[in-house]
């Protein structure tokens, strides 16, 4: 089950009661499963994956770029909507400001969902290289690759004339250049070889945009964005004249892919098992799973209404289940002769610590029927 929730927190020097955060309230959608989360800042552990991934990156920036980069890791994770959104252009209707992708914690407060939401007040600050690493919040879907919480690490070099001129290439294209030399030398500084792939993408903050993906297991992952830097957001910070190339690691997935680690689950474990394997500047390690335990999966249809979202389902099941689920999908979909359309879900429940009882499983798939009736307006058939 969830962990029960400290009730004061401490949050990049700020504290915080439970009340500021998780309220009964329309402007506010952040449950208490999220709450727990707050404050644990796996990226700063140095035996955790996290933390030491985030070193190994720091290790390689110090080297290539000695005393270049500012480093922060413990900014506040609670931003305003300003710092997280218009700062960096994302447009007034663009989805990601929704009630149903991010956690508000009043109408002019979120928990960050990207670490661009220090981009604009960093620059300001007169930082033209930096870092900034940080747990981030997202309502999303269930898988072994997607976790309402989880890390990234933004990344930002600022340009002057100096540096472009007498390169043979406009501004814009030097920069690219730059960035894309800069990752892949980071690809190679923490795996050595790999498959990957840049993928031309569009984000509202920057422009050329890209994706960079790396084959693991079997598939595609999709590890970073980061483009050129929209030129808005540098007039903004008094910088008219410069260029510069942002990006925003996931660190999770670049973990899943350096240490072997098959389910996003695992980074909030505490089980010794999972913990006992990783030590402090150790990179080579690969995880060995200890027994998987069965997984059951459970199906249940419903009609559901234009108000239904598959988020919002997402978050019923974590809210009961936690841990215990391991991925929500989509399996049937139809609409009938008189337009009702039918959806039917197939949860996995599994835990990573230990065999669940079929009277657990039934316990909570019965919770989960009657909650997602009570809240997401759909009707169980
Ligand atoms: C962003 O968040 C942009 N702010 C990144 C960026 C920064 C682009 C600066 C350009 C310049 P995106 O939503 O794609 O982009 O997320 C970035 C990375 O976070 C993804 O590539 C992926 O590795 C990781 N990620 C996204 N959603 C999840 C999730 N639910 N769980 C785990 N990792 C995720
Ligand atoms: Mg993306």
């Amino acid at each position: 089950r969830q962990p029960v929730a400290a009730s004061l927190l401490e949050l990049g020097g700020l504290r915080i009661a439970r009340e500021e955060i998780v309220k009964d309230d329309p402007t506010n959608n952040v449950p208490d499963s999220i709450f727990s989360k707050l404050g644990m800042q796996l990226h700063r552990r140095d035996q955790h994956p996290l933390g030491i991934l985030k070193n190994a990156i720091y290790d390689y920036f110090d080297t290539n770029y000695p005393n270049k980069f500012d480093k922060f890791d413990n900014l506040c994770p609670i931003v305003s909507v300003k710092a997280n959104f218009d700062d960096v252009l994302v447009p007034a209707d663009h989805v990601s400001r929704s009630y149903n992708d991010t956690y508000y914690v009043d109408s002019q407060t979120v928990l960050r969902c990207h670490t661009s939401a220090h981009q604009a007040e960093l620059l300001r600050e007169g930082h033209t290289h930096f870092l900034c690493t940080g747990d981030v919040y997202r309502r999303d879907s269930i898988d072994s690759t997607h976790y309402p919480v989880f890390h990234q690490m933004e990344g930002v070099r600022v340009f002057t004339p100096a540096d472009w001129e007498g390169s043979g290439t406009d501004a814009t294209s030097y920069a690219a250049e730059d960035l894309k030399k800069c990752l892949e030398g980071l690809a190679r500084h923490l795996f050595g070889g790999v498959e990957m792939r840049w993928i031309d993408t569009y984000f509202p903050f920057t422009n050329p945009s890209f994706e960079l993906e790396i084959y693991f297991q079997e598939k595609w992952l999709e590890v970073l964005g980061c483009g050129v830097m929209e030129q808005e957001i540098l007039k903004r910070s008094s910088r008219t004249d410069n260029v510069a190339w942002a990006f925003g690691l996931g660190l999770e997935r670049l973990a899943m892919v350096l240490f072997d680690i098959p389910d996003i689950r695992l980074f909030w474990t505490t089980d010794e098992r999972f913990t006992s394997q990783f030590s402090k500047g150790q990179l080579g390690i690969k995880f060995k799973p200890f027994s998987k335990y069965p997984p059951c999966y459970k199906d249940m249809s419903f009609w559901i209404s234009d108000a239904f979202t598959e988020n919002n389902l997402c978050e019923v099941v974590r809210g009961i289940a936690g841990d215990l689920v391991e991925e929500v999908k989509l399996i049937d979909n139809f609409t009938n002769k008189k337009g009702m359309t039918s959806q039917c879900y197939r949860i996995a429940y599994r835990s990573m610590e230990r065999s669940l009882t079929d009277e657990e499983i039934n316990d909570l798939q019965w919770k989960v029927r009657e909650q997602v009736e009570a809240q997401l307006s759909v009707v169980l058939r």
